[in-house]
């Protein structure tokens, strides 16, 4: 298997400066070499370049909204590229809003494949605000809504459907912080969220069962990893942390039961800001992390 780095240097979608050194701290924390160490083939495509962060005000409900398309067609391109060649694309953020056009990509391939999408969407927000209800006009809070096809007409249908996922094809694990109109939408889409209470409640171990359910060999399974999932005591390097979140232990967990479906074939890593992080600490969590992810385990190997 041939893993494909993809980094995306940026903070457009962010509400604070700092997600577009993403990259390079997870490459200084020694991702490839890791995952080389494990037996895959890793070519690190280095950093896909796009426009500034003008740090303007939103208009219309939205911020950075031209930069946003521009970096994200930049990520479609590079991820459409990566499965192409039948490579695991590996898109390293950035913030999230780039998962837009990492999923578009990915959902446009699953079905060219005859695969079912499952999308496990690791995060303490739920990112399903759009124009009208985000308090913020941040596009990282919107990812979800866009690939739903609810989001701006400028963000969706890039997956050649006018939405990329139905929503009984994602699953929120970790979720603690939903503003008042999300959780509106997570009702009305009928989406499935394993928040946080559930996790305390039945576990990680349940939690994850539950979240993997009917994932087969027909499945494309796609991790999009927002590292503020983690409790930001283990992970403080993150623009917008919550209290609260899995452990380091329940989030290592977490990637062993996704490991063992034998299924992932694609993965974000967002919102790591090492301007916010204490030495480096997050981006080495998160390689360790996504050394689980891709099936390192204490005792095989
Ligand atoms: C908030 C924050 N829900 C917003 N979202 C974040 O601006 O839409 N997502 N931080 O990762
Ligand atoms: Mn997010
Ligand atoms: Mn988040
Ligand atoms: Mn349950």
């Amino acid at each position: 298997v041939t893993l494909e780095l993809i980094g995306a240097p940026t903070d457009i979608g962010a509400s604070v400066r700092g997600a577009g050194m993403g990259p390079d701290a997870l490459r200084v924390a020694g991702l490839p070499e890791a995952l080389a160490r494990q037996g895959y083939t890793v070519i690190d495509r280095g950093n896909l370049a796009g426009p500034a962060t003008p740090w303007a005000p939103p208009t219309n409900g939205l911020r950075h909204l031209d930069e946003v398309i521009a970096w994200n067609r930049s990520v479609y391109a590079a991820v459409d590229t990566a499965l192409g060649a039948s490579s695991v694309p590996v898109m390293l953020g950035g913030d999230h809003c780039l998962a837009i056009g990492s999923i578009s990509a990915v959902a446009w391939h699953a079905r060219k494949r005859g695969k079912k999408l499952r999308v496990l969407w690791l995060d303490a927000h739920s990112d399903v605000n759009t124009e009208t209800t985000s308090p913020s006009g941040n596009l990282h809070g919107m990812p979800v809504s866009c690939l739903l096809g609810h989001g701006p007409a400028v963000l969706t249908g890039w997956s050649g459907e006018r939405a990329a996922l139905q929503h009984d094809a994602i699953r929120f694990i970790g979720i603690r912080s939903v503003d008042g109109d999300e959780k509106e939408a997570i009702r009305t889409l009928g989406l499935s969220v394993f928040d946080m209470r559930h996790i305390d409640e039945h576990g990680m171990r349940t939690t994850m069962t539950e979240a993997l359910q009917d994932v087969d060999e027909d499945t494309h399974l796609h991790v999009s990893f927002d590292l503020d999932c983690l409790d930001p005591a283990d992970a403080p390097g993150v623009g917008t942390g919550v209290r609260g979140g899995p452990t380091y232990r329940e989030m290592q967990l977490c990637m062993e039961m996704i490991a063992d479906t034998g299924r992932l074939g694609s993965l974000d890593v967002v919102e790591l800001n090492p301007a916010l992080d204490v030495r480096n600490q997050t981006a080495e969590v998160a390689v360790e992390l996504i050394e689980s992810l891709f099936g390192k385990s204490t005792l095989v190997r």
